[in-house]
């Protein structure tokens, strides 16, 4: 007798239709779950698309990645007439790109968290830049006559 009503406790298969209260309340939960779970799905759908997980992707040349606080190349060789093309991929902390030195004044304006900000060199020299908001964010760019 003992044995018999452990086996039932344990292997409860039977229970499941047998209708209860707590069964007849079971859809709405199950509808809000449902629902909280297709709402992450696309949440994290679109955090998927923003790529801000897995590896960045690879830049075109005189490119530079500004990103996780700091220019990426940090410093750059370039002949004369050559555009390069700051790419900003940091949503929660916007940056910008204003020359500290050189033959020209280069300036991206408004911190960014997105987006791209191109310059084309017509003054060769070297020239030292950084980011007005986090100042030890700093670049160079060397431009070969
Ligand atoms: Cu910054």
């Amino acid at each position: 007798m003992k044995d018999l009503s452990w086996n039932r406790d344990w292997s409860s298969g039977d229970d499941r239709d047998m209708p209860s209260p707590r069964r007849r309340s079971a859809p709405t939960v199950t509808g809000r779950t449902a629902w909280i779970a297709g709402a992450l799905t696309l949440a994290l759908g679109l955090t998927a698309c923003g790529g801000s997980s897995g590896p960045p992707a690879p830049l075109p040349p005189n490119t530079v990645r500004v990103a996780n606080f700091s220019f990426s190349p940090k410093d750059l060789t370039i002949p004369l007439g050559t555009t390069i093309t700051w790419d900003f991929d940091q949503p929660d902390a916007p940056h910008n790109v204003v020359t500290t030195s050189g033959p020209a004044t280069v300036n991206s304006g408004t911190p960014q968290g997105s987006g791209r900000y191109t310059y084309t060199f017509t003054k060769a020299g070297r020239y030292t830049y950084d980011c007005q908001v986090h100042p030890y964010m700093t670049g160079t760019v060397v431009v070969t006559p």
